[in-house]
């Protein structure tokens, strides 16, 4: 058998629904009949509400229901909504106060919702909205990524959610103090805004005592409780679904503001209720991206053997603490603090600061690309300080023996670092390219090319469930607690039960999203899905077969019973029957429990996936244009059940990655208005932005699950930012610029070179 499995397919089983026209999304879902809800959003960035009348607004006709903070908390509801909170150095809790379903009596950022209209059409709405008197008087508005300026929070002092530490401070002073050589380096990491496919929405219905909310998330069961929580209702009378979801990529994971609202809206009304974002909307409200700067600090000996490494890390969290906002800037990004390179002494302070703006959670990676761009500039920077070739710096610095503790506590199980590189190195052809440097300056253009190698750390809950049943068609469904949002899972899940049963890969149906079909998931985030999830799958499988053969053995009269993956079949005995068949049998002896197997698992370990990328770049001087036209990744995923699946997670992710290097950026005035209301204004990447990718698998399976994979989903992002930011920065410093930050926007570049070129 190859690593790729025996049961290999070819294409997505959901490609046929989605590329008709047949997903079915959120706003497809809604009952005929729903009730319309808008929100009516501050203009301000910051302010004291001093007036707010709603009725003009009730008495619009076609107006069920219009409600701020107070009326929303006279139905019984919460207000604020949690989000995870760190302790500070000293051992004291992180500043912040929960979030606000509907601001109360100020705002804190421009697009935060104040009141909810809801009505028999969006026009109707939209009237009553042009007649609710909401007054603000404006505050100094706070948006520097530092501690202090005006306070957003009485709560926290100059701004400051948390001041944490991990890592050996004094061994940390002790190295720089010996070391040979030092480098410092600076690293901005550009806002993003997330522009999901499809934007934010859901409905809500009251059915039976029980309310039903259908949602375009991550998963369910997390916001089935934290719903429950704010709704005041047991866990048991709300069903949390997820259907279709067109993109996710973290900013989905959380519970947001109208959610509740909406839910609270049907449950009064008794009717369904239903909300979708404007594209504007979504840019003024989805939880952004990044946002941080870093300062690293890098110590070596004479032998150019990293010694120390500290990082000083001050984070935007926006107006809010956001679900997992404060874990992603700091435990998250320590996680791989030291990348892939054996680094005894480090040392990592994070700052979060709060400011007048949209709040910052999860994006591709949460925590991860943030700390390998941080560190492969760094590497990179020392390389060209230093002298020396920034393929040897890291050679020279891989971590070599496993398991590896990290200084912040990591335990890599298994990986081959040298391997990866070399074998990017080969594939990428960097042994030519400085006669490609040559050819493109032949031109009058700048090439530059860039290496990035990364490491991420598996996150989020360890523990899955998988529900197992053999239907009477011959086929079968596989109920998960994650959830696809374009990723391919009802693809890899359905090979991969297929593979461990024989049943045809197109017979095993994925039931996702639902929280009335298994008893808890932990949804779809951090690279987990395949292997938290699998391993529940394959444990499922096993105890399945283990019924069977048990079964099998009573029927047949024989002592054992032995099953090769698609058949069981007894010693000495001519007897067989597919799994398929089996169950009918079982079905004809009464035997229902055979057919309906779950189980649950927990993984004791993370794993690493890892790898190399390498961008090479051409800048035109004359304008500032950047073309990115070779780009090589080499990833170690562990064992591959679905290669190509693999391979377009890989796609998607350095295109992500390129849209923060080269063109993305969520930038606000002075005043704290948002810069982009459309995609007139904010650039995403196309593809004719981007090369053909070579891609390579060089795995080394991990020991931490029984499956040897590692988790694919966010890797590309992680490696891209490096990688192209190395680049830029190499095809630049033969004009003197020594000084690059994201994003690699033309006009950018063209200063840049103006203004090295009048120094
Ligand atoms: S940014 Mo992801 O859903 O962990």
């Amino acid at each position: 058998m190859s690593i790729f499995g025996k049961a290999q397919g070819t294409g997505r089983h959901e490609d046929l629904r989605f590329l008709t026209g047949q997903g079915r999304y959120v706003d497809d879902m809604a009952p005929a009949g729903a009730l319309h809800a808008l929100f009516l959003r501050s203009d301000h960035a910051h302010g004291v509400i001093t007036a707010l009348d709603l009725e003009a607004a009730r008495d619009v006709p076609g107006v069920h229901l219009v409600l701020d903070a107070t009326g929303l908390e006279a139905l019984g509801v919460t207000l604020g909504m949690k989000g995870a909170r760190l302790r500070n150095a000293d051992g004291s809790m992180g500043a912040g106060p929960e979030r606000p379903v509907l601001a109360r009596d100020r705002v804190r950022f421009v697009g935060e919702a104040v009141v909810m209209i809801v009505a028999e059409t969006m026009a109707a709405a939209q009237d009553a909205a042009e007649l609710v008197a909401l007054e603000v008087e404006g505050l100094p508005v706070a948006l520097a990524v530092a501690p202090g300026g005006s306070a957003v929070h009485p709560e926290a002092p100059e701004n400051r959610a948390y001041d944490w530490k991990i890592g050996d401070h004094a061994a940390v002073e002790a190295a720089f103090a010996a070391a040979a050589h030092r480098v410092t380096l600076e690293v901005i990491h550009n806002r993003i805004i997330v522009n999901a496919m499809e934007p934010r929405g859901c409905f809500a219905e009251w059915q039976a005592g029980r309310l039903h909310l259908c949602v375009n998330g991550q998963g369910v069961w997390n916001q089935r409780n934290e719903l429950a929580r704010m709704l005041g209702l047991g866990r048991e009378a709300v069903r949390v679904t997820n259907p279709d979801v067109g993109g996710g990529f973290g900013m989905k994971a959380m519970t947001y503001p109208e959610y509740v609202c909406v839910a609270a809206a049907a449950r009064a009304l008794g009717q369904p209720v239903r909300w979708i974002a404007t594209r504007g909307e979504s840019m003024l409200t989805d939880n952004a991206g990044r946002d941080l700067v870093a300062t690293a600090e890098l110590a070596f000996d004479a032998g150019l053997r990293i010694t120390g490494y500290r990082v000083n890390l001050v984070s935007n969290l926006g107006a809010y603490n956001s679900q997992f906002g404060q874990p992603i800037q700091s435990e998250l990004f320590s996680k791989v603090l030291t990348g892939v390179y054996d680094i005894e002494a480090a040392h990592l302070r994070a700052v979060g600061v709060y400011t007048n703006t949209t709040p910052v959670d999860a994006y591709r990676g949460a925590g991860r690309p943030e700390a390998i761009l941080t560190i492969e500039r760094a590497m990179d920077e020392a390389a060209r300080v230093l002298g020396v070739d920034p393929f040897e710096l890291r050679m020279r610095n891989f971590i070599m023996d496993f398991p590896y503790r990290s200084a912040t506590g990591e335990l890599i199980d298994v990986g081959d670092f040298p391997r990866v590189l070399t074998r990017a190195r080969d594939m990428a052809d960097v042994a030519g390219f400085a006669a490609r440097r040559d050819a493109s300056a032949a031109r009058g253009m700048l090439r530059g090319i860039g290496l990035a190698t990364y490491i991420e750390s598996i996150l989020g809950d360890p523990e899955e469930t998988a529900r197992l049943v053999l239907d009477a068609d011959g086929g079968a469904t596989l109920y998960v607690g994650t959830q696809s949002n374009g990723q391919g899972h009802e693809t890899t899940y359905a090979r991969m039960v297929a593979d461990w049963t024989g049943l045809p890969e197109h017979s095993v149906r994925i039931v996702q999203g639902d929280s009335d079909a298994i008893a808890r998931g932990g949804g779809t985030g951090g690279s987990r899905s395949v292997t938290v999830q699998g391993t529940a799958m394959r444990a499922t499988v096993r105890t399945m077969v283990a019924g069977f053969t048990a079964f099998l053995a009573e029927e047949w009269g024989v002592e054992e019973v032995s099953f090769d993956g698609a058949t069981f079949g007894a010693e000495g005995s001519n007897m067989r029957l597919t799994l398929a068949e089996a169950a009918d049998l079982a079905r004809a002896r009464g035997r229902a429990d055979l057919l309906d197997i779950s189980q649950t698992t927990t993984l004791d370990g993370r794993s690493y996936p890892n790898g190399a990328h390498i961008a090479e770049v051409e800048v035109d001087p004359e304008t500032g244009a950047l073309v990115m036209d070779r780009y090589t990744v080499v990833d170690d995923f562990g064992t591959l059940i679905a290669p190509d699946l693999a391979i377009g997670q890989v796609h998607g992710g350095v295109a992500q990655g390129y849209g923060q290097a080269v063109c993305e950026a969520g930038i606000y005035d002075d005043q704290g208005q948002l810069l982009a209301a459309s995609f007139m204004d904010y650039a995403m990447p196309r593809a004719g932005d981007l090369p053909m990718f070579g891609f390579a698998s060089e795995p080394v399976p991990s020991i931490m699950n029984p499956l040897g994979m590692k988790g694919c989903g966010e890797a590309g992002t992680v490696g891209a930012l490096g990688a192209i930011s190395n680049a830029v920065r190499d095809a630049l410093a033969p004009r003197g610029v020594n000084r690059v930050d994201m994003p690699f926007t033309p006009q950018r570049i063209w200063h840049w070179l103006k203004e090295a070129e009048d120094v």
